[in-house]
């Protein structure tokens, strides 16, 4: 079976981790199960002149077994000489935490990206050794950041934009995010084989990322969400939101800087125009409307406390996808 997910960062990784899992316990015809991850790059940043991709390493880390399991972000069994060095050479920004095998990654990238190559390549290279079981793909190979615009009454007008990982990390995003830009999205191209791998899969799936600045980010590449719409596949997405309130991370700062609900059924809503089935938690049975061309609906208990409970979600949605295909087709 050909399964293309989307994803972001901690929420993405962990649901991805179940889904293969749960593969490992589905019968093939023989063939294995190929799944394809399309990442979400614009919470990308540039540090010490060194290129960091948290959500594509997340997913990295998480599926090749070197991810701090406590953060969902960065690696296991770390250390900090180098961050204590560069502070000692007064090089910020000191809110954001770079461990020693953490920079190894980033040097890598970094000088891969400095011979020429594009990050969907660098991004190949650095999976040849952690083998995360999944082609890993960013969304784009173009530069996307997200950039947060807060108030700030020393700034002209009285708002400045600053980098999502500094509303994110530093201000803990407790900032009003007065608007929220996917900066140079406009120009951004699919990276190669993303639209390919929308349009010929067997299944999409939307894991529980952040719907505004992960897979928000990620539909926003020109020719995704027309790849969405278009293809024959079931797109069966997890919301991220249980009870009102995001699983994790901050979501609902997120939703609110666009003006939409925290809630299931809202974020559902953003996912319209192309989703097919919708899992939501038991808690929120009952409270997306169903109909119409509206998405099939499941409820299931979605917090993936351990790999066995993720798979368990990717199997539901699995499993919704399987009865959404029609059986003609
Ligand atoms: N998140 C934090 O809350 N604090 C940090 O110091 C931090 C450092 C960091 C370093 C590398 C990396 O790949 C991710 C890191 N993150 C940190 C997480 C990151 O901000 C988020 O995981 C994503 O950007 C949101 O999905």
């Amino acid at each position: 079976m050909r399964i293309t997910a989307l994803a972001g960062g901690i929420g993405g990784a962990r649901f991805l981790r179940g889904l293969l899992h749960h593969l490992d316990s589905v019968p093939t015809d023989g063939t294995p199960h190929e799944v394809t991850v399309v990442g979400n790059t614009a919470d990308d940043v540039t540090l010490h002149g060194l290129r960091v991709c948290p959500d594509l390493d997340t997913v990295m880390y998480t599926l090749g077994g070197g991810i701090h399991e406590g953060q969902g972000w960065g690696r296991e069994d770390e250390r900090f000489t180098v961050a204590e060095e560069l502070a000692a050479y007064g090089q910020g920004p000191d809110w954001f935490t770079l461990g020693d095998r953490d920079i190894a990654t980033h040097v890598v990238r970094t000088r891969l990206l400095g011979q020429g190559m594009p990050l969907s390549e660098v991004t190949a290279a650095l999976c040849d050794r952690w083998k995360p079981g999944v082609r890993l793909l960013p969304m784009s190979d173009d530069r996307v950041e997200t950039h947060v615009v807060v108030d700030d009454e020393d700034a002209e007008g009285g708002r400045r934009a600053i980098h999502f990982q500094e509303w994110w990390v530093r201000l803990h995003a407790a900032v009003p995010a007065r608007q929220i830009l996917a900066v140079g999205i406009e120009q951004a191209r699919p990276a190669p084989g993303v639209l390919e791998a929308l349009r010929e899969a067997d299944v999409v799936l939307l894991p529980p990322s952040n719907p505004v600045v992960s897979i928000g980010t990620i539909l926003g590449v020109p020719g995704v969400r027309d790849a969405l719409r278009g293809t024959r596949a079931p797109v069966v997405g997890v919301s991220p939101i249980v009870g009102g309130a995001p699983v994790r991370g901050m979501a609902d700062a997120c939703l609110t800087a666009i003006g939409v609900e925290t809630s299931a059924a809202a974020v559902a809503g953003l996912y319209a125009d192309f989703l097919d089935g919708w899992l939501v938690d038991t808690s929120d049975d009952g409270t997306v409307p169903t109909g119409g061309d509206r998405p099939a609906v499941r409820a299931v208990p979605l917090l993936m406390t351990d790999v066995a409970a993720a798979g368990a979600i990717a199997g539901a949605a699995l499993d919704l996808a399987a009865g959404l295909t029609s059986p003609v087709a």
